[in-house]
């Protein structure tokens, strides 16, 4: 492109990099404003850190009601809830048996060494599955993806299906333990078939979300640099951390979640988490629901389905958009379309049934 038409195009960006701080925006390197390291040693991206922490602790207030004190109390101490057996066994087969009969859309992403297909559960695609419609509405799983998501709204739900080592040689960046953004921020999995070690269970720091003076220091040193790493991920706002940085922050080693079928993690992800190692093939098969909110946001937000609808249908728009414009490149969009073959587990030889550990 020509200089002067990129410098010009670029000066366009500044009234939106400006208002920057303002939202959920965390691209350290490609946002002049948030990777300003000038602004940062004045306190930007604390000054963010703190703000978020304070609007989110007040949006939490209001949802108290939607989780049950002690996993509240779990919450607040570890930064996420297990709870194994949510569903009965009638209820959990009805799961199953919903999961094999899907049929919507699939994406696949890859990233590294490891293959992720989702399905979103849109209304359209739940209205024949009541068995996920019952989970999704089980009080924990609804409430808990609420209070921890400090968000009244429907999250994003998706059948999700993660396959490891599919390309030898490569890093999956989810192996290594990262928090998500510079916010509070809300992932859940419900599992659908047993986890163990070599299936790449994920793994989380208890503790690690909370905004000790530890982690301000951490945060402030990152923040001056962030713009100038370069694993990929910290200078767009996903910190990675080590074991240094683990001893900086005075924290322990992860836990990981092996863990039964049939059983629920809601964590906050702004908490130190990743997925563990996994043998080649593994695969982990589940329900992943996801919420995120501008950070500054004061207002909770109302449990709608006519705007929970109109946010799916748009986000499909999005992604429609999104193949276009890659397709015109002669690429494929990162979550790109794929066969609904890809998800389903008859594809990796049987149907699931209860206490199936594929
Ligand atoms: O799949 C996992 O175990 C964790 C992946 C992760 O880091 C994430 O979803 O934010
Ligand atoms: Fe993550």
């Amino acid at each position: 492109m020509i200089p002067s038409l990129s410098r010009f195009r670029r000066s366009l960006r500044w009234p939106l990099w400006l208002l920057s701080p303002l939202g959920s925006g965390h691209d350290f390197r490609g946002n002049p404003v948030l990777g300003s390291s000038l602004l940062n040693r004045m306190g930007l991206h604390v000054a963010r850190l703190l703000l978020a922490r304070l609007m989110t602790a007040w949006r939490r207030l209001w949802l108290r009601g939607l989780l049950p004190e002690y996993l509240r109390e779990a919450y607040h101490r570890d930064g996420f809830v297990v709870v194994p057996g949510l569903l009965s066994d009638a209820a959990f087969a009805a799961v199953l048996a919903d999961v094999n009969a899907a049929a919507a859309p699939v994406r696949e992403c890859v990233q590294g060494d490891t293959l992720t297909h989702r399905m979103l559960l849109d209304d359209t695609t739940l209205a024949t599955l009541p068995g996920l419609r019952a989970l999704l509405e089980h009080p924990v799983f609804a409430g808990g993806v609420r209070y921890i998501g400090a968000r009244n709204a429907h999250p994003l739900h998706y059948i999700q299906s993660i396959r490891n080592g599919v390309r030898p040689g490569r890093t999956d960046p989810q192996k290594m333990l990262h928090s998500d953004t510079f916010h509070p921020t809300m992932k859940a999995w419900f599992f659908l078939q047993d986890v163990d070690s070599s299936q790449g269970p994920l793994n989380y720091v208890p503790g690690s979300h909370r905004l000790t003076l530890p982690r301000l220091r951490w945060e402030y040193r990152r923040s001056l640099v962030a713009a100038k790493l370069q694993d990929g991920y910290s200078e767009k706002g996903s910190f990675r951390a080590d074991d240094e940085d683990l001893r900086q922050l005075g924290l322990t080693a992860p836990r990981d979640f092996v863990v039964q079928a049939n059983t629920l993690v809601i964590a906050d992800t702004y908490g130190l988490h990743c997925r563990g190692a996994a043998a080649p093939g593994a695969r982990r098969l589940e329900i992943w629901a996801y919420s995120r909110l501008n950070p500054f946001n004061p207002w909770p937000g109302i449990n709608s389905r006519i705007w929970a609808r109109g946010f799916t249908w748009l986000l499909q728009r999005k992604w429609e958009q999104l193949d276009q414009s890659a397709a015109a490149r002669g690429e494929l969009s990162s979550w790109h379309p794929v066969a609904l073959e890809e998800l389903h587990p008859e594809a990796s030889g049987g149907e699931l049934s209860p206490g199936s550990g594929k």
